[in-house]
């Protein structure tokens, strides 16, 4: 290996010589200040009008979407770069009957006694039940797993890094792109997740992190009158 020796404490690492190509913004003029502000602002402002949105249209959304979306937030930083997420994208009408079923049969136990008193009581301003109707209405579920480990096609296993952090970033993209389509979602965790893995097929490296319906918003559709904690309450700065 060139430029390496018994004397390189390089180890494992050693085996790969890593390749750089230009960062492609970086061969732009530098953005100036105002224009960073400008654009933060504007960002910001969008995101701002984001919201977990339960009620659905069940209006037709194209695949070709869903795809953009989903390349969107598999363009998220991860763990070595292992990507470690699976989006699986469930359309099928039948499948999305059964895994409605599944669902609120967990939720109805949660809600009917395996959440604690506290928890129902902070969950009370969402208004939300162990109903679900939006996983049949929403033309779309996409059900984001993780990948505790590599599977490689001939059975033999290899580490995932910082799976939790990577696939949780995958789903913020997700979200955002979402928001920035004109489209709906809400992250939806029934409790326990196992379901979906059996009911979906997948590898046992995957375990279901969360479950996204997409969709347009129901005409009309509310949202719980919700506030953000201000800037001052979330954050600190040591200038
Ligand atoms: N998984 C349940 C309960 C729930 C829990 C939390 I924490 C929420 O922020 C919202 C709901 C459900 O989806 O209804």
């Amino acid at each position: 290996m060139p430029g390496r020796d018994a004397a390189d404490p390089g180890g494992a690492q050693g085996d790969v010589t890593p390749r750089f190509v230009p960062y492609a913004p970086a061969a732009g003029p530098r953005v100036a200040d105002a224009e960073v502000l400008a654009r933060a602002q504007a960002f910001r402002r969008q995101l701002e009008t984001r919201r977990s949105v339960r009620h659905f249209s069940d209006a037709p959304v194209a695949r070709a979407v869903i795809e953009e979306l989903v390349r969107a937030a598999a363009s998220a930083p991860s763990g070595a770069h292992k990507q470690p997420w699976t989006f699986v994208v469930v359309g099928d009408p039948a499948l999305k009957r059964r895994i409605r079923a599944a669902a609120e049969h967990e939720e109805r136990l949660s809600y009917g006694g395996r959440m604690s008193e506290e928890w129902l009581r902070d969950l009370a301003p969402l208004g939300t039940t162990w109903e679900k109707p939006f996983l049949e209405v929403a033309p779309w579920l996409v059900v984001l797993f993780k990948q505790e480990h590599a599977l490689h096609p001939d059975g033999s296993t290899g580490k995932h890094y910082y799976v939790n952090e990577s696939v949780g970033i995958a789903a913020g993209f997700f979200i955002a792109a979402v928001h920035a389509a004109g489209l709906v979602t809400l992250t939806h965790t029934p409790s326990p997740m196992g379901f979906l893995a059996e009911l979906l097929g997948r590898p046992r490296n995957e375990k279901a992190f969360l479950l996204l319906p997409v969709g347009h918003p129901a005409p009309g559709a509310e949202v719980p009158d919700l506030r953000r904690k201000p800037l001052a309450e979330v954050s600190a700065v040591h200038e």
